[in-house]
């Protein structure tokens, strides 16, 4: 593409995780949807899109917005629990070959173009899974999100910035859900947006998949 070359210097790139470098929105969707049939309360792909990018506490609560009765915080918990457990065994059997195209080639690039890199993930599981697809040594930083406010607060991007020592406006965020986006932005980073244009209005660029992102469309060799 010949897109605006952002930001300059760039210095720093900050990925999220599931529906940037691997695809596992579907399986959290699944494990949502085991635990709702089971309590009884409706879900669908339509609710589900509000749970992109989105922490698995605030995940229940929207859920839960349909429920016909009320759930203390214990019961809470537990439920958050038995999702998780649902998505770590859809996780166990994770390997290189669940990385999107292009991801191993592009953190590679992004080394030889001596730039610093860093997860920004809302999941609790990043780090396993960082492991599981073998590019847990790629990252630089990794940002735990148990000590930020969840996305769309910026807290996890500064955060992540923060651990590589680079300002906020020297960094590029990649996301796929319009509250990473937001937080990205929020930020006072680039933001490039993985998917359709119309769900990530706020993204300075949008690119339909991970492996179309060229680092020479966006990062200045000056
Ligand atoms: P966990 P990301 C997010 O990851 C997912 O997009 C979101 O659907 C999920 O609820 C959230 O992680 C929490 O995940 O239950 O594993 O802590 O997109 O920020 O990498
Ligand atoms: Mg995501």
């Amino acid at each position: 593409m010949s897109g605006p070359v952002f930001p300059r210097p760039c210095r720093a790139l900050i990925f999220d995780l599931d529906g940037v470098l691997t695809d596992t929105a579907h399986l959290h969707y699944r494990a949502w949807k085991r635990l709702a049939d089971e309590i009884g309360v409706p879900f669908d792909e339509r609710v589900n899109l509000r749970l992109k990018g989105v922490d698995r506490a605030t995940s229940l609560e929207i859920i839960l917005e349909r429920a016909t009765r009320g759930y203390g915080d214990a019961e809470k918990h537990a439920l958050a629990e038995r999702k998780n457990g649902y998505y770590r065994d859809a996780i166990a059997g994770f390997g290189r070959d669940d990385l999107f195209p292009g991801v191993p080639a592009l953190l590679h690039a992004a080394r030889e173009a001596g730039l610093r890199t860093a997860l920004a993930s809302a999941s609790r599981n990043a780090p396993a899974l960082l492991q599981r697809l073998g590019i847990a040594g790629d990252f630089d930083a990794v940002a735990d999100p148990a000590k930020a406010r969840p996305k769309p607060d910026p807290g996890l991007f500064l955060a992540a910035a923060a651990a590589l020592g680079v300002a906020p406006g020297d960094c590029i965020g990649i996301e796929d859900a319009a509250a990473g986006i937001h937080a990205i932005k929020a930020a006072g980073m680039a933001a490039i947006g993985i998917g359709d244009p119309a769900d990530l209005a706020e993204a300075d660029a949008v690119l339909p998949a991970i492996g179309a992102l060229r680092l020479e469309d966006f990062v200045s060799k000056t």
